[in-house]
């Protein structure tokens, strides 16, 4: 098992509580899910069940993320999450099957669930990504309703920050009360070893009205290629755009690397060309990457500490601290 490997730990390197034993036969057990955040545990449930219902790989990385997406009470995904510095809600999603199949929606309003868009564009459509007005109006053609996603809450959050209107991305800014969570991205490998990802996010708060990040960008927030594996990302979206972090992750699985030391290089990868990035007003950013093989290994690596993520697997649904490059 790949996650704790020390070997493959870079100077700096903070080992976090996501250890898993290296001793454990069945670790590799299919299936595999994993997801980031805390609210990836109950993206973990709902994947799981569509499994056990006979749904198919693609159909559980769907299933998962739509519990956060349509969850009034978390701040950065679907409904409920936090607008934009306009005010809207503005929704970006990405879905990836095992037939290399994808799709994606971008800078999406109203609808709450963005990755079943995203999954339409990729099954219905000759295109990969649709964006604002066109993919809403691709969403009502295809029986979708709008529904106003700006909750009070987030609605309080935003005022609250018009007050001052300082754009100031903080690394972990779902430990804000008024925010609780982050974007969603969750893999996964089925019992017959087929790989499918999910993304889906509302996106950093308070952005410019028409930002889109990495989450729907494929290769940046989400890459699944059958023959190697899955990664999926959260975090500082511009950074995982400028490296297409995703497809990198899974690039060095391709030559080798395990998941866990394909994410960490990922990371180093960002350090590494944006080497300001630790004097950038505000602090260090984070993003934070995990990923899945085709043998069921897992990885997960962070820029600071404070990522973590759900892992079902071996009949268990934990939730792990991810290690990261800086200690704070
Ligand atoms: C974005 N990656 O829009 C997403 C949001 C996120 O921590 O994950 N923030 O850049």
């Amino acid at each position: 098992m790949a996650v704790a490997s020390v070997a493959g730990m870079l100077p700096g390197a903070v080992k976090g509580s996501s250890v898993l034993s290296s001793t454990n036969k069945d670790v590799n057990a299919l299936p595999v899910i994993i997801s980031t955040w805390s609210h990836g545990l109950d993206a973990n449930l709902a994947a799981m069940e569509a499994l056990k219902g006979g749904g198919s790989v693609l159909d559980a990385v769907e299933m998962g993320v739509r519990v956060p997406e349509a969850d009034p009470e978390n701040a950065s995904v679907g409904l409920g999450g936090l607008p934009d510095r306009d005010g809207h809600v503005t929704l970006d999603a990405s879905i990836m099957g095992p037939d290399g199949g994808a799709g994606s929606v971008c800078f999406l309003e109203g609808i709450v669930h963005p990755i079943s868009v995203a999954r339409m564009v990729m099954e219905k459509t000759p295109h990969v990504m649709l964006a604002g007005d066109g993919a809403l109006q691709f969403a009502l053609e295809n029986g979708f309703k709008t529904e106003n996603l700006l909750t009070p809450s987030s609605e309080k959050a935003w005022k609250n920050w018009l007050k001052e209107k300082k754009y100031e991305p903080k690394a972990n800014w779902e430990k804000d009360p008024n925010a609780y969570h982050d974007t969603i991205g969750l893999i996964a490998l089925d019992n017959n070893g087929d790989l499918a990802g999910a993304c889906t996010t509302s996106g950093m708060p308070f952005k410019m009205h028409g930002r889109v990040g990495d989450s729907p960008i494929i290769g940046a927030g989400l890459f699944v290629d059958n023959e190697v594996g899955a990664a999926t990302a959260t975090g500082m979206g511009e950074f995982m755009m400028k490296t297409l972090g995703s497809f990198l992750v899974v690039e060095l699985m391709r030559q080798g690397r395990t998941p866990q030391q394909a994410c960490e290089e990922a990371i180093m990868r960002i350090i590494s060309k944006y080497p300001n990035l630790e004097r950038a007003k505000g602090g260090i950013m984070q993003v934070g990457y995990i990923a899945v093989n085709k043998k069921g290994e897992v990885g997960a690596y962070s820029m600071v500490p404070g990522f973590q993520y759900a892992l079902y697997q071996n009949n268990e649904n934990q939730l792990f601290d991810s290690r990261s490059y800086y200690s704070k």
